[in-house]
């Protein structure tokens, strides 16, 4: 490998979710031996531990369109400020989830970084929700909204007021259950969205193949912001937000090969592992085989 290191952030977190347990998903994954098979590719890597996520006074909700807002402004201005400082070492940030409400502190270090950077977002959902348009309060709906401006002022202004994402370099691969409220301010944006059927039609290496293209654009790296719910409940099972019709064990890989060819990973979020719901860590167990594949897992 090219000498850089790897450095791995924790972020226990499920106050985005509805669902308890995704907060076990960094334990998981490390359970899983993420960081020996790391290893084994020859990365050098260092475990910078789990970040502290406040524990609220109590469970009942205060605000119904934004749940447990304060926490999670507080737990994604850690990340942001920790990611920045690892890609500013230059090193390479692997953030460990938990619900995909941390993307805003991802997204929002990797600005706060410098870089130019473009995104690739795999997902079952559009994560473009705001207090505006959610039908749960849950932020795990929103992160890709608030990198791109636009929801609570508490969470856009994570890194600064500037948007934190360009439309024409992000890209959502496995759409297949999205808001009508969400779906039309995407339709409205410049981000591109690859859905199942696009999979289907075109199949993985051509979409993968059009999101390198756009994500890379005038950019120096691209992120990739896994949700491990985008890949078929039937083959990860261990996710809060399953939805029937999901891409295989083999596309996932697949993609995640295709990225790592490019050489233009420079950051990578894997995000909402459930335990409680897994099988036999099974999905965890995915979770480290994709990321090995995104780092450059040679399968000859
Ligand atoms: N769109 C629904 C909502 O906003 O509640 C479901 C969001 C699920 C989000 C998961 C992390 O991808
Ligand atoms: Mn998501
Ligand atoms: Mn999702
Ligand atoms: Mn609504």
């Amino acid at each position: 490998m090219n000498g850089r290191v790897i450095r791995i952030i924790g972020v226990p977190i499920d106050l985005g979710a509805d669902r308890r347990g995704v907060d076990m998903g960094p334990s998981a994954m490390r359970y899983a031996g993420l960081n020996a098979e790391l290893l084994r590719l020859g990365w050098k890597v260092e475990d910078l531990g789990n970040l502290e996520v406040p524990i609220p006074e109590t469970r009942e909700i205060n605000n119904k369109l934004l749940k447990y807002l304060e926490e999670i402004a507080k737990v994604n201005e850690q990340l942001h400020l920790k990611v920045a400082e690892v890609i500013k070492e230059g090193g390479v940030p692997l953030i460990l989830g938990g619900d995909h409400s941390l993307g805003i502190g991802s997204l929002a270090g990797l600005a706060l970084s410098g870089r130019r950077f473009g995104l690739i977002w795999f997902d079952t959902h559009g994560d473009y929700n705001s207090s505006v348009t959610t039908n749960s309060g849950n932020i795990h709906g929103m992160p890709l909204a608030v990198a791109n401006g636009i929801g609570a002022k508490e969470l856009t202004s994570i890194g600064g007021e500037q948007k934190k994402i360009r439309e024409e370099n992000t890209v959502i691969i496995g759409a297949r259950d999205m808001d009508p409220e969400e779906r039309e301010m995407l339709r409205r944006s410049k981000i591109t969205v690859f859905t199942m059927n696009d999979i289907d039609q075109r199949g993985m290496k051509e979409v993968v193949h059009e999101a390198i293209r756009r994500a890379s654009l005038e950019t120096d790296g691209i992120h990739v912001s896994f949700d491990l719910d985008v890949i078929d409940p039937l083959e990860a099972p261990g996710v809060g937000t399953p939805v029937a019709g999901g891409i295989t064990y083999r596309e996932a890989h697949l993609a995640m090969e295709l990225i790592a060819e490019t050489g233009l990973l420079i950051s990578m979020d894997m995000v909402e592992v459930n335990p409680i719901l897994d099988y036999k860590n099974k999905t965890a167990e995915l979770a480290v085989g994709l990321i090995c594949s995104a780092f450059g897992k040679r399968i000859y």
